[in-house]
């Protein structure tokens, strides 16, 4: 059985390669599966918009006996009010770069009072079966905003995510650490749950 993961994000899918790695599907990119679609990520939720992602390719794919699989995630700041949240790819613009992104989340958590730096990565995986079920999962990972940019691993926010029982940003983790505690990998796991008994059933 094959499996397309809706996202145009390559920091994400080699996560998710890795991740599902052990699962006996043929797994694609959009890209590889040779899918251009724009999708508008219009919902208010990180599940609204997982929804929106697989329909959005099942609109274009048609009655292909696929599994269709998304992420929506993001970074979520207390001290901006839930910000970026949904909105953390476009958030101060799509092509800004994550150091000026990452440079204003720091300056405004700064400037918050009380000097709360709690924030979590959240993320729903969207599963869309060939019978048209839908299946969702979501896994989250609590951190801190650090106080400045420390590593080079992960992609987006992953430089000012402190972990304060590691001592250690997640873009200090190497991949595989990274995968074992992400809020990617905890939602992934919890749709590995729901999806074994599927892939059983045949
Ligand atoms: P697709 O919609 O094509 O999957 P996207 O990057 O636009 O790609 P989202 O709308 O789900 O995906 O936005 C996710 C954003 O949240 C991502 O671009 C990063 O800014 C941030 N993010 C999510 N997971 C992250 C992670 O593991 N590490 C760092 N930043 C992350």
């Amino acid at each position: 059985m094959k499996l397309i993961f809706a996202t145009g994000n390559e920091g994400k899918m080699k996560e998710i390669r890795a991740i599902l790695k052990d699962l006996p599907l043929e797994i694609l990119s959009l890209k590889e599966a040779g899918i251009a679609v724009d999708i508008d990520e219009n919902g208010e939720t990180f599940e609204e918009n997982a929804v929106i992602k697989v329909k959005a390719v099942k609109a274009v794919l048609g009655e292909e006996p696929v599994i269709l699989m998304s992420d929506d995630s993001g970074l979520v700041v207390d001290a901006m009010d839930g910000q970026p949240g949904v909105h953390s790819s476009r958030f101060m613009g799509e092509d800004t770069s994550y150091h000026i992104k990452n440079a204003e989340i720091i300056r405004r958590v700064n400037a918050a009072p009380e000097g709360n730096r709690a924030c979590r990565f959240c993320c729903v995986i969207a599963a869309l079966l060939p019978d048209g079920e839908v299946l969702t999962a979501a896994g989250t990972v609590e951190g801190e905003v650090a106080f400045e940019e420390r590593g080079e691993g992960g992609f987006g926010y992953d430089p000012i995510f402190y972990l304060a029982d590691k001592g250690k940003c997640m873009a200090e983790l190497s991949a595989a650490e990274k995968n074992s505690l992400s809020h990617r990998a905890r939602a992934l796991a919890a749709m590995k749950e729901k999806l074994i008994p599927v892939l059983n059933r045949g």
